[in-house]
């Protein structure tokens, strides 16, 4: 049996907090990414389509998704693929009214609570597969449903099962609520030959035989789920057979994160630039994407700079964030400077008997707690603003991380003065 496997897409996202333009593109980027799924199903003449739950970001369905769901289902209804849907903890099967409008065609089988059922596949009439599936009935399904599933039978006929579940130990599982927790081990001796699961958006092998796998979400949707997306073309050749499972790259768009120390030799705008764009080209040969991939980028500026004081201004940083969201050919940079020093070094004007090296010296005595900076700033600590607790350590612990930088921020304002003076 050959089947496409895929889980959390997450259709009708909302993607609040975004800009409009990118929400809007977002928002298609999970539509296209459907159709490409589609595609690939109709192109390699799989036997089935599995989604692991999650089709549904929550209660809402947009006229449009409802019309578009029902004209992809028919695309694979019309080329004899039928479909295979276990409800996860975003879509559980005690829906709302409006994801109730869907009129789910034949060829879809939906599962929709914790009683496990089993569906032939067939090819020309032939039982090619089995697929046995269970979904969420609501959303906080706390009961391990993989538990419930019957022994597969032992008549050579390939055995899938196909669950949204939350596989303890699984890498990024932290990131997702423990719905319908289960465990590796009884899922590797349950009988079957391959574990269709989603849930957890990190695509990811647990066991290769039997096949374990969660493909990860379709299209990512924040800055976390970077990298390549899609699904897992899978290929059962019988009972007890390895499974052959292979990536398929369906997202057209890729989030990605890219750090820059620009250094103490950068000192000019279009340096800035260069800087970024090599950083982009390494990361675009570490990560190749199929063409016409658009980006989302989140860069890092970090460590000592001379434009420190230009990077902590909001409208140099939007000037240089739209230059490189037009200089990269991207969706859309975000732009994060807070981690950028200034690039003068304190150790020689420490020493001097000055303003600056007694101010210097005053912050670090204050950072290193040597000097009460309440007493020495003459202000209270419930006036500092920013604190979110009264506890004396607690509050020292913030003093001293505002402080942790100070010297370099304060000799460079010195620095900066006497230029101006
Ligand atoms: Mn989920």
């Amino acid at each position: 049996m050959r089947f496409l496997h895929l889980a959390d897409v997450h259709l009708d996202t909302l993607f609040a907090g975004r800009s409009p333009a990118l929400r809007e593109r977002l928002r298609g980027a999970l539509q296209q990414a459907w159709t490409r799924a589609v595609d690939q199903a109709v192109e390699e003449e799989v036997d089935a389509l599995l989604i692991a739950g999650d089709l549904f970001d929550g209660e809402r369905l947009s006229f449009h998704t409802e019309r578009f769901l029902g004209e992809e289902l028919a695309r694979l209804g019309e080329k004899g693929i039928p479909v295979f849907y276990a409800t996860g903890n975003h879509d559980p099967g005690e829906g709302t009214a409006e994801r109730g409008r869907i009129e789910w065609p034949d060829h879809v089988t939906v599962f929709d609570d914790a009683t496990p059922r089993t569906v032939d596949v067939r090819r020309n009439g032939e039982v090619v597969g089995r697929i046995t599936g269970s979904g969420h009935r609501t959303a906080v399904v706390t009961e391990d449903l993989s538990r419930r599933f019957p022994r597969p039978a032992e008549d050579g006929v390939p055995a899938v099962a196909l669950l949204h579940t939350q596989v303890g130990g699984a890498r990024g599982e932290d990131a997702h609520d423990p719905y319908a927790p289960s465990e590796l081990k009884h899922l590797e001796r349950a009988g079957y030959d391959y574990w269709a699961i989603g849930h957890v958006h990190q695509r990811q092998k647990l066991s290769s035989v039997p096949g374990i796998h969660y493909p990860g979400n379709l299209q990512g949707r924040h800055p976390r789920e970077n990298g390549a997306k899609g699904g897992l073309l899978v290929h059962v050749p019988g009972r007890g057979a390895t499974p052959d499972v292979r990536f398929v790259d369906l997202a057209p768009v890729r989030w990605a994160r890219i750090q820059v120390e620009p250094g103490p030799e950068v000192a000019r705008f279009d340096g800035l630039v260069r800087a970024v764009r090599d950083a982009w080209r390494r990361l675009l040969e570490d990560e190749p994407a199929r063409p016409g991939t658009e980006w989302v980028l989140r860069v890092e500026l970090a460590g000592p700079s001379p434009l420190h004081r230009e990077l902590t201004r909001a409208d140099e940083v939007e000037t240089l964030r739209s230059e490189l969201t037009s200089d990269l050919g991207v969706l859309e940079v975000d732009l994060r400077c807070g981690e950028v020093r200034p690039a003068v070094d304190p150790a020689p004007y420490l020493e001097r008997q000055d303003a600056a090296g007694e101010a210097l010296r005053l912050v670090r005595a204050m950072s290193q707690g040597e000097e009460d900076p309440f007493e020495v700033l003459g202000i209270a600590p419930q006036d500092l603003g920013g604190a979110e607790t009264e506890e004396a350590s607690q509050v020292a612990r913030y003093v001293r991380h505002l402080l942790d930088e100070g010297d370099r921020e304060l000799l460079e304002r010195f620095l900066q003065e006497r230029e101006d003076g």
